[in-house]
């Protein structure tokens, strides 16, 4: 059954995604041993200065990824559906904030959703600012159909030095929150990493980590478990759709 949004007075439950969540959708995390950093070095592909010295390298790295991600198998799994079923059923309102920059939660039917790190399937003119949908290959040939600029379309992801997206509306959802729970994140990047410690100086709501291991943050939180998202994220939301409101004050 589906609450409607008018009804959603209950507490409000804040859900951070990481690479983790995405892994068993078949898209690689960043520090694991098989991950992106370790066939890329950051200051060659995810930096300013990066797509300053060399924007060809930079956007190549980046097609490479959006080929795979728009690839037939790459879909949502069982943690993307599970999230989108607690937005449905939860009674307050549910904020997923995601640093992936695939569309897994929204194809999943994750509506109310912060992509904090931006969006692998848009593409942003340097010149006048627009945001376009886009899902074939960036190249310095493409002209921006907002102003007609050419080779100054970049994706619109957030990289190294850059300020993350929405952090005004991620800081009211922190602040309001009774539940913040953190998924497949390592707890190495700020200021997503900062969130735990953030939602725990305002004192009211619980926090869990959901994670193949222990995160960098994890003795932050006031709970975790341990496995693949596909496994725990489903039991984890079941428990707490069957708990309701009352659990998160017991
Ligand atoms: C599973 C699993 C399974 C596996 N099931 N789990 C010194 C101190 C503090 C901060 C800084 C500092 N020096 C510089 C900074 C700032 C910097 C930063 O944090 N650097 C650190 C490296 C130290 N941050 C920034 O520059 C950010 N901007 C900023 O700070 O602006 C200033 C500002 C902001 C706000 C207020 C005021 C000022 C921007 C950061 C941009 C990050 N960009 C990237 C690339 C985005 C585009 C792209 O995708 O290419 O974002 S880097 C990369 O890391 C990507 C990710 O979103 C991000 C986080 O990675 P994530 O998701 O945690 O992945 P992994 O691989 O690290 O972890 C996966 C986890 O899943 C692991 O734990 C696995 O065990 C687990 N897992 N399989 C469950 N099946």
């Amino acid at each position: 059954m589906s609450v409607s949004d008018e009804a959603k007075d209950g507490p409000g439950i804040v859900v951070l995604t990481g690479a983790g969540i995405s892994k068993e959708s078949g898209l690689a995390t960043f520090r694991d041993a098989d991950g992106i950093w370790a066939k890329h070095r950051i200051e060659d592909v995810a930096t300013p200065e990066a797509y300053a010295r060399d924007p060809e390298r930079v956007l190549e790295f980046y097609n490479a990824r959006r080929r795979g991600a728009v690839s037939d198998n790459v879909t949502p799994n069982a943690a993307h559906r599970a999230l989108a079923r607690l937005e449905s059923e939860w009674p307050g309102p549910v904020t997923v904030v995601t640093q992936n920059i695939d569309d897994l939660h929204e194809r999943a039917g994750t509506r109310n959703l912060i992509h904090m790190h931006g969006e692998l399937l848009k593409a942003r003119c340097t010149a006048c600012s627009d945001v376009h949908d886009w899902r074939g290959d960036i190249t310095l040939a493409d002209a921006c159909s907002t102003c007609g600029a050419l080779g100054t379309l970049r994706p619109n992801v957030v990289w190294f030095g850059e300020m993350p997206m929405q952090m005004d509306e991620i800081g009211e959802v922190l602040a309001e929150c009774a539940l913040f729970v953190s998924i497949g994140t390592s707890g190495n990047v700020y200021p997503a990493a900062g969130f735990v410690q953030q939602v725990r100086m305002f004192g009211r709501a619980k926090t869990v980590e959901l994670n193949l291991e222990p995160s960098e943050g994890a003795t932050m939180f006031a709970s975790s478990i341990y496995g693949p998202a596909t496994e725990i994220v489903p039991a984890f939301i079941d428990d707490l759709l069957t708990a309701g409101p009352g659990g998160l004050t017991s």
